[in-house]
């Protein structure tokens, strides 16, 4: 291989050499990527640009959509839709799945996206960014709906992020590790920067939105508190706590360097399982985490093997650094 590796040159060899995947998938991800470069353009603008600032409505979860949100949702539906390898596409964003419309040709996967996470970062200008998920449309399934989406995250068959930063980067998994492309802002191509990221095992690092600590159920409480007790605590070293409140900038700092990101189910809505969204969020980034030998739970269960009742179903998460996932998973053993 030369020495600079494009997306193309990687996911060609992941179809031809490798076998790993199909043609279709990599022309699926490359216009998943192209439309990731356009998103960041678009962040890149800012007030420029008039991207700022709320659209003034509402998503299907009661969240005020940003303008952003909105761009991003539409850039990635436009540029998908007539592609031909896909049959249908969730997103965060809409009420209900988007099924290829007629005029173009139909693919068997099923896409799901969040198209510009962190939205509460926009106007700030703090990292954000895009996490989407593959899926494939089930056997002999000719017109999908929103059930067909509703597959466990180890049916996926490629999940990554594009995360909008001091430099704009596609984190990829097909499920033979986990890649990094940079853009290069100058020639627009996606280069190849890591391959085969490791998260460590163990770490000083966690990240919590420490806000809402008066409503944590034990277990969070009883570990977070052993953490902050430092070297002279049960852990026996002092950790270190960051919180970007970008999901995508969080996890990228954990595949980079290791620790832990959690944001559990509390006592302010009990019945809500979490804030987070299973297949938009937590599934994808489980499966980048998992492939780079790091462990995903909802503090019960391995998030990937939930079998999901609901399109836009909420789920509690810890994920990153293997031991430190396991330990907190541990404390959730008598419930919570
Ligand atoms: P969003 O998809 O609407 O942006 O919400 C998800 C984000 C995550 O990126 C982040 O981890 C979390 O919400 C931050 O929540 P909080 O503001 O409660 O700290
Ligand atoms: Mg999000």
């Amino acid at each position: 291989m030369a020495s600079k590796v494009s997306l193309t040159q990687y996911l060609v060899e992941k179809q031809r050499e490798k076998g790993l995947i199909p043609a279709e998938l990599r022309l699926l991800l490359e216009v998943v990527a192209r439309a990731c470069k356009r998103i960041g353009i678009a962040v890149s603008k800012g007030a420029l640009g008039g991207v700022l600032g709320d659209a003034g409505t509402d998503n299907v979860q009661g969240e005020s959509q940003k303008k952003l949100d909105v761009i991003a949702n539409e850039t990635l539906l436009e540029a998908n839709e007539w592609g031909g390898n896909l049959a249908a596409m969730a997103s965060e964003e809409m009420d209900h799945s988007y099924t290829i419309p007629h005029r173009y040709p139909k693919g068997e996967f099923l896409l799901l996206f969040d198209p510009l996470d962190g939205s509460s970062n926009i106007d700030v200008n703090v990292s954000i960014g895009t996490i989407f998920s593959v899926l494939r449309l089930p056997e002999g399934v000719l017109a999908p709906t929103d059930d067909h989406f509703l597959q466990p995250g180890t049916k996926q068959v490629a999940a990554g992020y594009a995360i909008y930063g001091p430099c704009t980067m596609l984190v990829l998994t097909v499920g033979d590790g986990v890649a990094a492309f940079t853009l290069d802002r100058e020639t627009g191509s996606w280069t190849l920067t890591e391959d085969q990221i490791r998260i460590p095992g163990q770490t000083k690092e966690f990240a919590i939105n420490a806000s809402n600590q008066r409503h944590w159920y034990p277990p969070v409480k009883r570990y977070v508190d052993e953490l902050l007790a430092g070297r002279d605590g049960p852990r026996g070293k002092d950790f270190n706590m960051r919180w970007v409140a970008s999901m995508v900038a969080d996890v990228h700092r954990i595949l980079t360097r290791g620790g832990i990101f959690m944001y559990p189910r509390d006592r302010r809505e009990p019945d809500k399982p979490g804030k987070l969204r299973l297949m938009y969020e937590a599934n994808p980034m489980s499966f980048l985490v998992e492939q780079a030998g790091g462990a995903a739970t909802n503090g019960l269960q391995r998030i990937m093997e939930i079998r999901p009742s609901k399109l836009h179903e909420r789920v509690a998460v810890f994920l990153g650094s293997r031991e430190e996932v396991e330990r907190v998973t541990s404390y959730h053993q008598d419930g919570d």
